[in-house]
């Protein structure tokens, strides 16, 4: 059964080169990230994929290169990313790369897409009209999405990254909100958690129950009980479009809040282990108001994305699939699934193009037998 992360090519790039003596200033793999980043903020999607797939290999690298010998038979590592890995095993580091990190529109879009609701579009719209820092946003009076407003007012939080203590509370949480309503609803933590990352930058869940009248308007009631908690900081509910769930979509129409919550501390008195419900309304306030000086010297939260995805238990195993990532192993898996074996993959389902039906999978491993490859557990997925 073919792998799709076919490593034989490891052994045969095993040749011996000559080893570098002094230690390289840039990380490979970090090096072609910036590559990649750089190529995504120009909207340049063929090098933004080339330089991707490079990093993805040197991290799938069971041992550090040390030679331009043992690189060039490495898949995704030819023409522009062998000269940038040649420079850095030869001198420790790589102009572009350099140029690039001292770049005023790189730095600048890096900044800006990194707030909550920016995307490249509008970062590179502000970047045109003079904004270089957040204050700059403030002074020249940008007009907001509210997504946007919460991105900004949270924004030292959200840069922070997500502990898997943290996500675990944050998945108790979910899990006390969703079951005052539907007692044995299903919920799986997805993301990045899932593939075994001890870091993320939210916390994504997959709901799910075998009665999907069961499911009917829970997002809703999960929101607004959070709400009178004061636990919601923002939200944006998405709803199911059914007309989108055609065979070659790659576009997701499952039901979904874009949340951000306030994660109670550890040792807070909402400490979910204890009981959500306990929060008061002076606790429910501050927390609504994180900017109101009485809460400045007091913080006892801390502003958390989470992502809740319902899916009805036929669409289960695609969505679970689909969102746990990681979003480079995903894009191949699709394009291997469409070019390879003319199937339609996304997260609702399977289209087989030239039978002209749905195949259904009640598990992943079902999936990986109908791409007839072998199965690969979410730890194997981090590409
Ligand atoms: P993180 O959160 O930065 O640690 O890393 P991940 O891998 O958890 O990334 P994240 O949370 O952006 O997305 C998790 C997976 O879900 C990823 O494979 C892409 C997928 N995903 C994210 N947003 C959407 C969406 O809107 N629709 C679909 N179908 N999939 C999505
Ligand atoms: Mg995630």
């Amino acid at each position: 059964v073919p792998h799709l992360l076919d490593v034989s090519w490891f052994t045969e790039s095993m040749s011996s080169g000559r080893p570098v003596n002094v230690e390289p200033r840039h990380n490979l793999k970090n090096a072609l990230e910036i590559l990649a980043r750089s190529a995504f903020f120009q909207e340049s999607d063929v090098r933004y994929l080339g330089f991707t797939r490079a990093a993805s290999t040197l991290k799938a690298l069971p041992y550090k290169l040390q030679s331009v010998n043992q690189a060039k038979d490495l898949p995704w590592c030819g023409g522009h990313c062998m000269i940038v890995i040649q420079e850095i095993l030869e001198h420790g580091m790589c102009r572009e790369v350099e140029v690039i990190k001292n770049n005023e529109h790189y730095q600048t879009m890096e900044l800006l897409t990194g707030i909550y609701g920016v995307g490249v579009r509008t970062a590179q719209r502000w970047f045109k009209e003079g904004i270089r820092n957040l204050s700059d946003l403030k002074t020249m009076e940008c007009k907001l999405t509210a997504e946007q407003v919460s991105g900004l007012r949270h924004c030292k939080d959200l840069q922070q990254q997500v502990t898997l203590e943290e996500a675990e509370r944050v998945g108790q949480l979910v899990k006390d909100t969703l079951q005052r309503f539907v007692p044995d609803v299903h919920i799986t933590m997805t993301g990045g958690f899932r593939r075994g990352k001890e870091v993320g930058h939210d916390v994504d869940f997959l709901i799910t129950h075998p009665n999907e009248n069961a499911l009917s308007g829970l997002l809703e009631d999960a929101v607004g009980w959070l709400e009178t908690q004061g636990l919601l900081l923002y939200h944006h509910l998405k709803k199911r479009k059914p007309a989108l769930r055609s065979a070659s979509s790659s576009m997701d129409s499952h039901e979904t809040c874009y949340a951000i919550v306030a994660l109670p501390s550890s040792s807070s008195p909402w400490n979910t282990d204890i009981e959500v419900k306990k929060c008061n309304s002076e606790d429910a306030e501050r927390i609504a108001h994180p900017e109101s000086p009485n809460s400045l010297n007091s913080r006892t939260w801390k502003a958390v994305r989470v992502d809740l995805v319902v899916t009805p238990q036929a669409e289960h195993a695609y969505a679970l699939l689909g969102w746990t990532g990681s979003k480079h192993f995903e894009r191949e898996l699709r394009r291997y699934s469409l070019r390879e074996k003319k199937l339609s993959l996304n997260s609702h389902g399977l289209y087989d193009l030239e039978k002209s039906c749905f195949l259904p999978a009640q598990t992943e491993e079902e999936i990986f037998l109908h791409l007839g490859l072998q199965y690969l557990p979410p730890s194997d997925r981090n590409a």
